[in-house]
This record gives structure tokens, sequence and C-alpha cells, in this order.
């Protein structure tokens, strides 16, 4: 069998759907080069029966080529979730095909998922995140700035720095104490530069309730905005600002929820007797909520984030009644704020190590809570979207009952640094090949469910690793050729505050500096390429759900090409990781777009012809194409 001719994935063009119910059958189809492939087959392990089945494809059609053959095979409806493998033989040979990719032997890992009542929010498929971090965006109201010795964090008095101080690289004793005034109203203020400017239509905001920390994971008050930040009053403003369509079009929010572990100052909690009116956990062990933590000697030994955090005690989530506070009740934490406030859904903090009698995560208790939490959310509001933080394979939270999907760390933040930049997120030294790079693209997005790999949070930089500007080197080009594929790949593109210019950072807290507001203009031509491909990709389903393929990579001339595709539109995305402008000829046949069709690069404009199966394009160093037919 040619391999280069067989193709399959769960885009509109392949699958019937990628989200079936359970009274859904699943049609999924195989591309093989004409005439090249005698028999096919559909071979499904069904997790009802614990067997395999198989299911025997038959011919459809040729594609608008006529170079290919369409075989098609039908997963009959049930509820159960499957995982499938396709074989196709050609009289001669036999070959088998995944996710992983083409063959020779049966695959036993990386099928393809039927998952059926597993689907994701259909706006979060169409997300573009900007993601804020609030002490450092924008201040929009000086009156509300923390002010030097204003109070005294963990041992150390609170710092006011100037908007735009250079502090972090030369003050190791700068931490979560120093504060530079940004808040919500800030952002309000900035909506139009979100909604207008940039283009993105969802902001994610590292977290908001009152906490003494200029970071908050340690949060003091779930129930109440930081004034710091301008309180309640100032997030329902913005709130509002974002779903309008009055100033721009309507957007989401999604707030960062802290639920693994709270402050020390929380008032179930209360150490340091913040709430005069409470008795916490730390106070007595007759408080109410002595259940809600883990004491191995009360009061001072109680497990915390990373067991080195006093300043934040891991929640026992034996205890029903911590549940309950924190996403089971409608009055709920996390039911509250989608209820009351309209917020759009949450990203859970070191989701991972949520567990019961401070454990940092064993397997059964921790899905467990995210199954009970991913029915409580979605009861609130069935469109919430829920991702969470992981740093590896999100594989087990992503299969149906828990998350919708997770921070891409592994399958799109760690490669695309790699690549472009020969460093990865933590600025080491780690460079990568485009073959190497298309390989563990191919490998991590067969580790997610369709419906999860389209909401994956891919993100450059965030305020957990160093800025993707800083190991670019500074070369801006670098950064126009990571956004050029963070906007045409498969999943969410976010956008982490000042990425878009560039913005420079070594690590926490220096990936966290002010932003500045003189770059935020489409003069700045980071911004106005930002600006875009955001509507690129507003523009074109097939960027956002349309199926992926790779079309052309070349370790010698660092070419990365690759396709996205639906009914409506082909599309060929050209990636020039070299320095120089080349030239490349990329096979617009994988497409099936026939000879004589032209491509439109949506960034130039400029028509290129296919002929004898191929587009060929020019493309300055560190940039790219994005040919459209
Ligand atoms: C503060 C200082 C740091 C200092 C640290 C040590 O700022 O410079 O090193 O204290 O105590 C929040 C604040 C941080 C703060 C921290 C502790 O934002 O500024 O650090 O609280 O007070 C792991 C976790 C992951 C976590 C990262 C940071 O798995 O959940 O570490 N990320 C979230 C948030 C953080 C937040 C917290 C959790 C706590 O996004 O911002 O920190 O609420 C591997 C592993 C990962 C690991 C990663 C980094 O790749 O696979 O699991 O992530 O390394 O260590
Ligand atoms: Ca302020």
């Amino acid at each position: 069998v040619e391999w280069n001719g067989l193709f399959h994935d769960q885009g509109p063009l392949y699958a019937s759907t990628s989200e079936p119910t359970c009274s859904t059958a699943v049609t999924v189809t195989v591309r093989t080069f004409r005439t090249d492939v005698t028999s096919a087959n559909v071979k499904y392990y069904d997790s009802a029966d614990s067997s395999f089945h198989w299911v025997p494809m038959a011919w459809v059609a040729n594609d608008a080529t006529g170079r290919f053959d369409r075989w098609a095979g039908t997963i009959p409806a049930s509820c159960s979730a499957k995982y499938y493998r396709l074989q196709v033989n050609d009289g001669s040979d036999t070959d088998w095909y995944n996710a992983a990719g083409v063959s020779d032997n049966e695959p036993s890992q990386q099928d393809f998922y039927v998952l059926p009542g597993f689907s994701t929010p259909a706006w979060a498929k169409a997300a573009m995140i900007y993601q804020v971090f609030p002490e450092r965006f924008s201040n929009g109201d000086t009156a509300n700035d923390v002010t030097t010795g204003e109070y005294t964090f963990f041992g150390a008095p609170t710092q006011q720095k100037a908007w735009g101080e250079s502090v972090f690289a030369t003050a190791p004793a700068v931490n979560s104490s120093v504060f530079f005034g940004g808040d919500l109203q800030g952002v309000r203020q900035r909506v139009g530069y979100l909604k207008n400017t940039l283009g993105i239509n969802t902001v994610y905001l590292n977290p908001i309730f009152t906490s003494p920390s200029n970071h908050k994971y340690d949060t003091q008050d779930y129930d109440n905005v930081d004034p710091h930040l301008g309180g309640n009053a100032a997030f329902s403003g913005l709130v509002s600002d974002l779903h309008s369509s009055s100033n721009g079009p309507t957007a989401r929010i999604v707030l960062d929820g802290v639920f693994n572990h709270s402050g020390s100052w929380a008032k179930w909690f209360d150490r340091g007797n913040v709430w005069p009116s409470v008795t916490g956990a730390y106070e007595s062990q007759a408080s109410p909520y002595s259940g809600f933590y883990t004491f191995q000697s009360w009061p001072d030994q109680y497990s915390s984030f990373f067991n080195s955090t006093p300043s934040m005690p891991k929640y026992d989530f034996a205890s029903s009644a911590v549940r309950s506070a924190l996403y089971g009740s409608t009055t709920s934490v996390a039911q509250k704020w989608l209820r009351q406030s309209g917020v759009d859904g949450w990203r859970l903090d070191a989701p991972q190590y949520a567990d019961a009698g401070g454990g940092n995560g064993s397997n059964a208790t921790n899905h467990g809570i995210w199954r009970e939490f991913r029915t409580a959310v979605k009861g609130a509001n069935p469109n919430a979207l829920i991702f969470g933080e992981y740093w590896g394979n999100a594989q087990p939270w992503v299969t149906g009952g828990e998350w919708d999907g997770a921070s891409n760390f592994d399958g799109f933040t760690q490669p695309v640094s790699q690549w472009i930049t020969g460093r990865d997120y933590s600025n080491n030294a780690a460079s990568l090949s485009t073959s190497a790079f298309d390989a563990w693209l191919r490998g991590t997005r067969a580790n997610y469910p369709t419906p999860a790999l389209r909401t994956m949070s891919n993100h450059l930089s965030n305020h957990d690793i160093t800025r993707f500007g800083t190991r670019a080197g500074g070369d801006i080009w670098k950064t126009y050729l990571a956004h050029f594929f963070q906007f045409t790949y498969v999943g969410m593109p976010t956008v982490y505050y000042g990425d878009e210019y560039g913005m420079q950072g070594g690590a926490d807290p220096d990936n966290r500096r002010t932003f500045d507001w003189s770059q935020a203009t489409t003069a700045n031509t980071s911004v106005a390429l930002v600006q875009k491909l955001a509507s690129i990709r507003k523009q074109y389903s097939a960027l956002r759900t349309g199926s992926f393929q790779t079309l052309a990579v070349d370790d010698a001339t660092k070419l990365y090409a690759f396709g996205r595709a639906d009914a409506a539109n082909r599309i060929a995305v050209v990636l020039n990781n070299d320095s120089a402008t080349r030239t490349y000829t990329v096979p617009a046949y994988q497409l099936s777009v026939p000879d004589g069709a032209t491509m439109k690069d949506a960034i130039t404009g400029t028509t290129y012809p296919v002929s004898a199966g191929n587009v060929t394009v020019t493309v300055p160093g560190h940039y790219g194409a994005i040919l459209v037919n």
C-alpha cells in the first residue's frame, strides 16, 4: 500500500461526526491512492464487551483530483467508548492506520476515539484566548493601588513600583508582595484593544479573588473580587463589556479556579485571624471547617501545595462539605460565579494534585473529584468551558467525564519553542528538527480525543514559564512565525498578554512584567500580524475544526507545510523556519486541490496556480503563507 496516499482523521471530510451521542453511528472514511487498495476495514475495540469488532469499508468515490479513492465504514451507535484503527489491503500487502500514522504491523495504541456523549463547547472550539495577569496588564484606577507598607505579606511589607519599572532581573528579593497597580478597570478600558485591535474573543484572567499576594493563587475570599483589582463592581462591568456586542464582537470570560488549596488566610482556615467572626480550622480543632484540610499535627503541620507552601493549605476532598462548598452546591464557588456573574468557564489550577487526606493526586480519588466537578459545572451551565492545567499528557482527564481540554505545554508550547527558538520553555538549549517537530505534534495529537484536541489551550508563554520573546533572543521574526503556527494549529490560540509584541522576560516573576501600552497598536508589526491571523482564523472554519494533515517536511530548508481542510476550504499553511527567504513546492493535490485551481495567500492576497499537483510559494525567513482554496 502506498503510505503517502493514506489519510484519515475526525475532521468533517473524514468522519460523519466527532462528537457522537449514544444514538449516533459514526461513519469513518479513509483516503487511499486511486486503485491502490482492494479492501479496507475498521477494527474497533468496544469497551462494552471488551472485544474487537470488524466493519468492512465500502468504496465510495474518487476525490476532486481523481488521484484518490475514498472508502467508508460505519461504527454502530451505542453508549460505550470505542477505539478504532483502520486496515487497508492491496491484494498482497496489509497496512494499518491510526492516530499515530501508518504502520506495517497492527498498532496497539493511539487509536482514534469514539466517546459517545463527550462534547466540548462550540464557542470554545472557536475561542481565541487572551490571558491577563491582572496586576500587570493595565492600571485603570490608581486610587485602588497597593501602596508601599500598606500591609505585611508573610513577613514582607508590600512594595509599590512604578509601571514599567524594571525590578525583576536585578532585585532577587522581589516576590509576591510587589505591586504595580493593574486592575480590572484597566482590563475594562482595554476591551476595545482586545476585541477590535487584536480580534480575540475570550479573556482568561489569572486569579482575581481577594488575596494579599500579587498573583492571588492563595485565595482569601472566594466570594469577592479583590478591592485592589476593583472589586466585584469592576468585575461585573468587565463581564458585561466582554459579553456586549455594542463595542465589538461578543466575547467570553474564563476565570482561574484555584480548588486544590486555599490561602492560609481563607476563612475556612483562618491562620492569623483574618476573619474575626469565624473559627477556622487553624484556630480550633472544633472548627466547623476542620475536615476541609489535613493536619499531620494541628495546627502547624498540614498538607499544602507542593508540601512546601504553608500559605497554601490543601483541601481534603474526602470531606463532602468541602466538595459542596467548592463546586457541589448551587452557591458553591464554581457554580456561583457561573450562575450569578455570567462567567463562561474555569481554568483549573494544579488539578492533578486534588486528593483526599493530604495526598497529591491518587488516581481514583482525583478522577472522582473532576467527574463530580464536571457534572456540577455543566449542570450550572452546559456551555461552560473547563480546562485543566497540566504540563504533560493530560489524556487521563480529557476522555469525556472530566475536563474539556488542558493547557498544551506538551503538545504545543514545548515543541514550538524548541523548533523555532532552539530553547525549551525554561530557556535551556534544546533544538528540534522539522521532522522531529512534525512527529512530536502527531504523537501529542494522538493522545487526545478530537473534542478535547480542539479545546487545548495553545500558549507560547504563560505566567509560570519564560517568555517566548526571550527564548527567541529578541528576534521578533521568530515571534511572527510562532503566531503563524499558533493561529493555524488545532486548539485554542492562547496569547499571554504582551506576547503579541514579543514581550521579554525570564522565569517567574520576570514573566509578569507590566504591559507596555506604547506597543498596543497596529503600527506595531507584530500586533498587526496577530490581528490579521485572528481574523483569518475567524474567517475559515477549516482552521478551527478542519482536518490536520502534514503536507511537507524538510529538515535541510526548515520547511513545514500542513493542510487544514473541511467542506468549505482547503488551506495549505507553509512555514519557513529558516532565516533566509525560501521558495517551496507544496503538494496541493494532497488536499485534493485540482490542477488549474488557484490558492490565495490570506496574508498577502497573492494568488498561486496549482499545476502538476503542486503549488509553489516564496516565503520570507521566519514567516508563513496561508494558501486558501
Ligand atoms: C512563588 C515564587 C516562585 C518560587 C515559589 C517557591 O513566585 O519564584 O519559586 O514561590 O515557593 C503561585 C504563584 C507563584 C508562587 C507559587 C507558590 O503564581 O508565583 O511561586 O504560587 O507560592 C507545578 C505545578 C503547577 C504550578 C507550577 C508553578 O504542577 O500546578 O508548578 N502552576 C500553578 C499556577 C501557578 C501557581 C500555582 C500553581 C499555585 O499556574 O502560577 O503558583 O497555586 C514540571 C511539572 C509541573 C510543574 C512544573 C513547574 O513540568 O510537570 O507539574 O508545575 O514543572 O514546576
Ligand atoms: Ca490600580
